[in-house]
């Protein structure tokens, strides 16, 4: 434990298309109700405007990582992702982020958890919000992190070092519902679990194009109902139980896409509309599209042969690696590969001081 009497370590890092703190997990309080207030002190929560605090007014940018060695035989470490409310003083556990995990192998570098590789690094990371495991491998010359490089990223100004991430899905069906297409709230939808609980319904069930601007969707109150009913009747049919006050489910819009790849999404996380897409969002999007009856099947094109599935989204693209065993009558569709590149960068490394009691 390295705190002051005030501060606390804090490395601030931009992880793919989303930005948090990331902790080692020594360097927090241990009982979660402490830690949970002191990070909305941190983040500067409750407030839209996150003003006093590291938040940046959006969920994408409200995000916490808590790093620590792992026990686990197969993982080096150990990775918990935190959704800070912007608005609501609340913290959620309940879901991870994919986006993060792209930052976490650095860090564990970074702060010495793992021994970096000459030439680059891999690093095996449980993440602890779902139990899944993921292999992040990134350049590390001379012993430590680059995060200069030429990987580009949609959503992202520039380019930097690529994070290579490979996904192992751990037991959960990739059907929750344990059916290719439900209907709920008069809706044809594909429930999915790549990593992200996430419902896919194509826009113009819900009759809009798909290709609104995030906006231009957030404002429209009569989609947002129509949402949230589709959302509180998938819960509890995913094993989710009581979703109101949740952030998953995810619900991702279909459309065909317009760009050469494989479908056009706009993701809601859930009230927000993502300005791109999750990772773990798209990988469920990219599995959901192999998923013979699916929604998904309806509009996207689907290239003849390969694994990868270019997911357009409001700002680009996400590809993802995705391999999915389509079932027979006796066995379930499953996810059988995915994987995805990444970028991430360290903003600052330093103390934090969180807003006074
Ligand atoms: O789906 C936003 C993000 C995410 C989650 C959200 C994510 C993922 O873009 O893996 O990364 O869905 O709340 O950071």
């Amino acid at each position: 434990m390295t705190n002051g009497p005030e501060g606390l370590r804090c490395m601030l890092m931009r992880g793919g298309t989303s930005k948090g703190a990331y902790f080692l997990a020594e360097d927090l309080p241990f009982d979660a109700e402490a830690r949970d207030a002191l990070l909305l002190r941190v983040m500067g929560s409750p407030d839209p405007r996150q003003i006093d605090g590291l938040g940046g007014a959006h969920p994408l940018t409200s995000k916490v990582a808590v790093v620590s060695a792992s026990g686990h035989p197969d993982a080096d470490v150990d990775y918990l992702f935190l959704q800070v409310g912007v608005e609501r003083p609340e913290v959620s556990d309940r879901q991870n982020c994919g986006n993060l995990l792209a930052g976490v192998g650095p860090f564990a570098a970074e702060r010495g958890l793992v021994e970096p590789g000459s030439g680059e690094t891999s690093v095996r990371i449980r993440m602890l919000n779902t139990g899944d495991l993921a292999t992040a491998t990134f350049a590390t010359p001379d012993g430590r992190v680059a995060y200069d490089g030429s990987a580009e990223i949609s959503g992202v100004p520039g380019t930097a070092a690529p994070v290579v991430i490979g996904f192992q899905q751990g037991d959960r069906p990739l059907l929750p519902t344990g059916r290719a297409r439900d209907i709920l709230a008069d809706t044809p939808v594909t429930c999915v679990d790549n990593g992200m609980p996430t419902v896919l319904i194509a826009a113009s069930a819900l009759s809009v194009s798909g290709y609104e601007e995030p906006a231009e969707l957030e404002e429209d109150q009569r989609l947002g109902e129509r949402l949230q009913e589709i959302r509180l009747a998938a819960g509890p049919l995913m094993g989710l139980g009581d979703v109101s006050g949740t952030t998953v489910p995810k619900l991702s819009l279909l459309a065909p896409p317009l760009h050469g790849g494989a479908v056009m999404t706009r993701t809601f996380i859930p009230v927000r509309c993502h300005t791109s897409i999750g990772v773990l969002g798209a990988a469920g999007v990219a599995a959901g599209l192999r998923v013979p009856g699916g929604v998904g099947q309806d509009v996207a094109e689907l290239p003849e042969t390969g694994d990868r599935l270019r997911i357009e989204h409001p700002t680009g693209f996400l590809d993802v690696e995705s391999a999915v065993d389509p079932g027979t009558g006796d066995s379930a569709p499953a996810a059988r590969r995915t994987a995805v590149v990444r970028t991430a960068r360290k903003i600052f490394d330093g103390t934090v001081f969180p807003r006074p009691v």
